[in-house]
């Protein structure tokens, strides 16, 4: 297979200013003409010919300036020109088959609906083009198609035109003036109807905003309005960024392989994350949509006004953008300043990092924020990417403060608007902005793995001096990432010291006039170094990188007794938490080493005791107790193992959820009772919190051997509930109680919920995700239930949302019993990448990576998985299926 290295980067030979599509859409057959204006690229080489990219298109004719131009030949991977002049027009028609593209990329049928998706590289399943990120056009649109099965129809920018034609058909032109790459061009047709608002924008310009879906969805189009209009206000007033154009659409599809995309003008998302109304959606769909609305809308600075170079360059506006997005939805929880509303949003994503990337970092998926190869793109769309993406932004603002971090965004915008560039020019931009020399900070793109920081202390009484050693170094890397290492990096590593009442201590490092503030971030550069505190009164107890300040692990042995004074009193929200997870992870891994050896287990009371006070203290906000609550996951604690057992990991963990349920019994119901929230509901975050934690109060009562309690409020709960949350978190515990007991209960709610939601597939997804994910036990193997559900009428391979609502979640989603022994998950697992492999190449692909942690596992599972991967490499077909398995098993 063909890898691709961003060192060979060259730009394009050719420049096309603008492009003129025209479409006569008919699902079968489309037929797509394309007139370019195309010059030669003075920066770039000579070029003997024009080479097009082209997928899965037929060629119809080719004509250079309004003659026909037989120097052409259509091949596999698209169409070379000969004998082009050095500026010329080029018009191009050919024909792609949207009904029989099962991939979801480039034009395809969703619901009778036409959709596109053109990121990474799908613009060129479509026609022939220079489909790469630094090749940007001006796009005209003409859309023909039947008026009664297509009343809809859209493109970026603004309408211009709409007309009638003869035999039922009519057309639309759309003009998007920006210049734009080819990956961020949009086309939807169909029977939908739109939430409209008319908004002003910062400088008093009348703005139409349109939410578009079918029909029978209208009613559950508000939340995803709001949040735009909430999205446009906030990239106003924190970052100075306007909307640019009249009007800014967003369609939802039901078919879509990620979350949604970020299209000029015209956004089109997985209706995941457009849809909600409280009977349907739970408070996490509430505040997921308002996430990725945000996130799709801040793409038109940071994506869209500011592009890419190549694709190496991915995180430039996907990290950066994470980052954006994390920070609103951080403002929307709590206001800009209540910290301890804003931790709750730090402790989710710091979870999804810690969990997923470090994972992948670990793995043979390892690889730099900024990549160095690939052998297909679409497997670059990674939590690396993301989140350590996002991570590596918020290090900058770390830094130089919120104000800095906008003199830089400034900078960036005033030297890069309507430019294809790089993650080096964001850092320059940021480096010149606060006169900074950032040469250092280079190496967290380049560089793969997690870094690990040993922390040493020691308090001199005498002289009142607390020194602080840092040292940082990478762990056992995966071969992937050791590669990539070269030297120190610049970590901005917060820290503040607590005194024995609980409070911080005020301040003052070495060589500093006065003591100031009570967190200070180190600027750690070197391998290691040692930061000396003076003035310190007492020893202390250090609150260790403080709202979690860099993507690293902080390696600092405190005792229990200490995680758990930290859990009581650290100012810092997030190290709060860290304190709890911390405790319970030891606990956890120790419980994990002797199921593993079939050895006793058993909890010090202190742990319970720990877990007591913050179930009990009513100061805290629900929503951080219930994150504080919460174990941590079955993968991560997996991963922490020298091999991984998930089996014992379930063991360890299900036996400290009893024991935490068991001991503080009346605790959890008098929680329970006190977070009720009755009334009207209301999605705000205040009330979720509430919700929140006392829904898990009832996944911990369903934990009982005696689970009566449980599943009596479950019932009542169930029957009663006037939202989504309360009515599934209630199901939920029916079937955890099924364990034990009710299965009776259990089914009978099953079979209720689904006969109740029988039109809404996003809740059918949850309902087959449910089961899926549910425990078993060696008489009850889930394998089975997810085996008779594949045969479902409900279920279907080709809607990636109701794949990964049965098979993701059941690979990914129930380790215990997906990691069965007897390896039938992993056969399961083989069977369905293959055949997801015939259809739709990229989420198959997704499905591919649960098995590349492989080498990580204990050696009978191991050899096991080997077998499963082997089959799917043998069989694949897609460059996409290959490149993981075959990193894999390498
Ligand atoms: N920029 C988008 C990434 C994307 C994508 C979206 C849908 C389908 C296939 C896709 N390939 C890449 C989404 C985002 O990060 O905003
Ligand atoms: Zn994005």
């Amino acid at each position: 297979s063909t890898v691709i290295r961003r060192a060979d980067y060259t730009p394009p030979a050719f420049l096309i200013d603008s492009v003129a599509l025209e479409f006569d859409l008919v699902p079968e057959r489309t037929f797509v003409k394309s007139t370019m204006r195309v010059r030669r690229n003075p920066d770039a080489a000579p070029a003997a010919r024009l080479d097009l990219m082209g997928e899965a298109l037929e060629l119809v004719s080719v004509a250079i300036d309004g003659a026909p131009h037989p120097a052409h030949r259509a091949h596999e991977h698209g169409l070379t020109v000969d004998n082009v002049p050095d500026a010329f027009e080029l018009s191009i028609e050919s024909v792609c088959k949207p009904a029989e593209n099962t991939t979801l990329s480039g034009l395809y049928v969703s619901s009778g609906n036409f959709f596109t998706q053109c990121e990474a590289e799908g613009f060129r399943r479509i026609t022939y083009f220079l489909d790469r990120p630094d090749v940007m056009s001006t796009y005209t649109v003409t859309i023909r198609a039947d008026k009664a099965a297509y009343p809809v129809l859209l493109s970026n920018g603004n309408l211009v035109e709409a007309s009638d034609l003869p035999d039922g058909r009519h057309a639309a032109k759309w003009d998007d003036p920006f210049k734009k790459p080819s990956y961020l061009f949009a086309l939807v047709a169909g029977k939908l109807v739109a939430l409209e608002e008319r908004i002003r924008t910062s400088s008093g310009k009348e703005k139409l905003l349109q939410v578009w879906v079918e029909p029978h969805d209208l009613d559950k189009t508000r939340h995803a309005m709001d949040s735009l209009i909430d999205a446009i206000h906030w990239d106003e007033e924190r970052f100075g960024l306007e909307l640019d154009l009249d009007r800014f659409m967003i369609v939802a599809v039901s078919d879509f392989n990620m979350g949604a995309m970020e299209n000029k003008g015209l956004n089109i998302f997985n209706t995941k994350y457009v849809l909600a109304n409280p009977e349907t959606a739970t408070d996490t769909d509430f505040a997921n949509i308002e996430a990725v609305v945000g996130h799709e809308y801040f793409h038109n600075w940071t994506g869209n006004r500011v592009t890419c170079r190549d694709w190496f360059q991915l995180s430039l506006k996907e990290g950066l953008t994470v980052f954006r997005d994390q920070e609103f939805s951080a403002d929307m929880q709590g206001g800009a300043t209540d910290g301890a509303a804003r931790a709750v949003k730090r402790i989710e994503d710091v979870r999804v990092l810690r969990q997923m990337q470090f994972a992948e970092d670990a793995g043979p998926m390892a690889h730099p924020v900024r990549p160095e190869s690939y052998v297909e793109i679409n497997n670059f769309y990674t939590m690396t990417v993301y989140e350590k993406g996002a991570e590596v932004v918020r290090m900058y603002q770390t830094l130089f403060g919120r104000e800095g971090f906008r003199r830089g965004m400034d900078l960036y915008f005033k030297r890069h608007d309507g430019q294809a560039v790089t993650c080096d020019d964001f850092r320059h931009a940021l480096a010149d902005a606060n006169g900074r020399d950032l040469t250092q900070f280079e190496r967290w793109y380049s560089q793969a793995g997690t870094p690990r920081i040993a922390v040493r202390t020691a308090y001199d009484s005498a002289a009142r001096r607390y020194a602080v050693t840092l040292s940082q170094r990478y762990g056992d890397a995966a071969p992937a990432a050791r590669e990539t290492q070269k030297g120190p990096l610049l970590i901005p590593f917060a820290i503040g010291l607590i005194g024995r009442d609980g409070a911080d201590l005020p301040l003052r490092l070495e060589g500093e006039p006065a003591a100031g503030g009570t967190t200070r971030v180190l600027e750690l550069t070197e391998a290691e170094q040692t930061f000396t505190f003076v003035d310190v009164e007492q020893p202390p107890l250090p609150s260790l990188l403080r709202n979690f300040s860099a993507p690293v692990i902080v390696e600092y042995d405190y005792t229990n007794d200490e995680l758990a004074f930290l859990l009581a009193n650290d100012s810092d929200a997030f190290n709060r938490w860290e304190a709890g997870q911390r405790l319970a992870t030891r606990e956890l891994l120790a419980l994990a080493e002797r199921a593993a050896a079939n050895e006793p287990l058993s909890l010090d009371d202190s742990v319970v005791a720990a877990f007591a006070r913050v179930l009990t203290d009513e100061s805290l906000s629900p929503a951080f107790r219930e994150l504080a609550l919460v174990l941590p996951s079955e993968p991560y604690l997996a991963e922490q193992m020298a091999e991984a057992d998930p089996a014992a990991v379930h063991m360890a963990r299900q036996f400290v959820r009893q024991r935490l349920a068991t001991a503080l019994r009346e605790e959890w119901l008098a929680v329970y009772a006190r977070h009720e929230t009755p009334g009207p509901f209301e999605p705000t975050p205040q009330a979720a919190g509430h919700r929140g934690l006392k829904n898990l109060a009832l996944a911990y009562l369903a934990e009982l051997d005696d689970p009566s309690d449980a599943i009596r409020l479950a019932v009542a709960q169930y029957d009663s509930a006037n939202n989504m949350t309360d009515r599934a978190a209630a199901l939920s515990a029916l079937l955890a109680a099924s364990a034990t007991r009710s299965a009776a209960q259990a089914d009978g709610a099953l079979d209720d919920f689904y006969r109740r939601f029988e039109r809404e597939p996003l809740v059918i997804d949850k309902w087959f995700a449910m089961q899926a994910t549910q425990r078993g036990s060696q008489e009850r193997p889930i394998i089975d239930t997810v085996r008779r559900l594949m045969g479902h009428p409900a279920f279907t391979l080709r809607n990636p949302n109701r794949a990964r609502s049965l098979i993701f979640s059941f690979c990914s989603g129930n380790p215990a019993q997906f990691h069965a022994a007897d390896g039938s998950g992993y056969a399961f697992w083989a069977d369905q990448v293959i055949a997801l492999d015939a259809l739709n190449p990229q989420v198959a692909a997704r499905l591919a990576r649960a098995l590349e942690l492989w080498r990580r596992y204990t050696p009978a599972l191991r050899e096991r998985m080997r077998a499963a991967l082997e089959r799917v490499a043998a069989q694949a077909s897609s460059r996409d299926v290959r490149e993981i398995v075959e990193k894999a098993l390498a």
